[in-house]
């Protein structure tokens, strides 16, 4: 799972790579800081069962903190898109082929309204229409690759109707759609029993918005929310935008805090209320002031800065993944080694075991006999069984 991080230049799309996964990608005041696509593996959390154990867990990836398992996820950085992108404008198709792989987005707005549309500094730009226009690009974007010389196919697909979700998946190939996807997309779109010749501008654009919002379902963050013109900013956006997913956030508090726990300033677990000042109270060390800030004004007005809750929502609410332990030893809940809980898995809802198997190893979903719940008093199930988030599952396969 990939969760592209999009936007409009100097929106914070880097701060926020940077506070979720402790990367050091270059961020700036500056349009297009960003030019090459930066990587980083985040963490979401999850209530782990090592606080029931007698031993502590011992995670192969990530850490286990009082009972909180942080579990990997990969993030990717891109460079901002602009208005017009879609037709190439601020090398805008090359930046949007960078998110090909991407499962899902996050969309991050600048909600101070100190940045226009191409993230140049100004004063009472209205950040909505970034969600507009953003959304618009990217529609944009799958229509050009769904409709590419489409005079030629729509006229062989004449011939041939019945070849058309599988022409249409064809060319979506390369953003990893399944037929599944483009059928949905286009039984909403009541395509399905109109030949694609007589398809008009209007069919095509809301088949490939509908692609776009199933295969990049988004949360939008309202960036910068530690400014004093967010506020009514964000106001606005949640009226205008009931159906949209919107998590207010502050990229730089997040960062500033994440950087004080790293150097040992502060204790700070990330997506916590409350921090710890470490080192001697009566010496008070003045570059904590910020710090100190942030607490007054961030967390105690709003509890958390928002950025491990957009993670979550993007995880759980848009991505809806589920987090799932496997163990070889129901009893003692470990491995062949003596691990306890080493892994843990984000899934799709809707898995069966036997799909889960196949996660975990290849040759244990072809061999997969049954699986025992170890959450529920070891439970037999069957191969179709549909698992649950936070489930742990002995999985029981043939020799070979
Ligand atoms: N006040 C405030 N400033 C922020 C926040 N997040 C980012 N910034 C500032 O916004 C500017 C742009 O941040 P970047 O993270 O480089 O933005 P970007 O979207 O990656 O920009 P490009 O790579 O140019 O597209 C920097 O000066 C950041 O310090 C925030 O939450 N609050
Ligand atoms: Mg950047």
């Amino acid at each position: 799972m990939l969760i592209g991080i999009v936007g409009k230049p100097s929106s914070g799309k880097t701060t926020i790579l940077n506070a979720l996964c402790l990367t050091d990608a270059k961020m700036g005041d500056y349009p297009f800081t960003t030019i090459k696509p930066n990587r980083g593996m985040a963490f979401v959390r999850i209530n782990c069962y090592c606080s029931d154990l007698e031993g502590d867990c011992q995670p192969r990836t990530g850490i286990c903190e009082n009972g909180i398992r942080f579990v990997p996820i990969e993030l990717l950085d891109v460079a901002g898109l602009v208005p017009g992108a879609s037709e190439g404008k601020g090398m805008g198709n090359q930046f949007l082929d960078d998110l090909r792989q991407a499962d899902a987005f996050i969309h991050v707005v600048d909600a101070s309204g100190q940045s226009d549309a191409e993230g140049n500094q100004t004063t009472n730009y209205d950040p909505s229409e970034d969600v507009i226009w953003l959304n618009s690009e990217l529609t944009s974007w799958v229509s050009n690759i769904l409709f590419k010389d489409w005079d030629k196919l729509s006229r062989k697909l004449d011939a041939e109707r019945s070849r058309t979700v599988e022409a249409m998946a064809d060319r979506l190939s390369g953003l990893g759609a399944t037929i599944n996807v483009v059928k949905s997309a286009m039984m909403e779109s009541n395509l399905l029993e109109k030949t694609p010749k007589l398809w008009d501008d209007e069919d095509k654009n809301v088949f490939a918005d509908k692609i776009r919002k199933l295969m990049f379902p988004s949360v939008i963050a309202l960036n910068k929310a530690d400014k004093k013109s967010s506020s009514e900013n964000i106001t606005k956006l949640k009226k205008r935008f009931p159906d949209e997913t919107l998590v207010n956030t502050s990229g730089l508090a997040e960062l500033m805090l994440r950087n004080a726990d790293t150097a040992k300033k502060i204790k700070y677990t990330p997506g916590s209320r409350e921090i710890e000042f470490l080192g001697d109270p009566t010496n008070p060390d003045k570059s904590l002031n910020i710090i100190r800030a942030i607490k007054e004004n961030i967390l105690d007005e709003n509890n958390t800065t928002g950025v491990s809750k957009l993670l979550e929502v993007c995880v759980f609410d848009i991505l809806k993944l589920i987090a799932v332990f496997p163990v070889e030893d129901s009893t003692h809940l470990t491995d062949q080694d003596g691990r306890i809980l080493p892994d843990v898995y984000l899934v799709p809802e809707g898995t069966t075991a036997k799909e889960f198997a196949g996660k975990v190893h290849t040759d244990l979903q072809k061999t997969f006999i049954n699986g025992l719940l170890v959450n529920d008093n070891n439970k037999r199930i069957a191969a179709t069984h549909v698992m649950k988030n936070r489930d742990i599952i002995k999985i029981i396969a043939a020799q070979k």
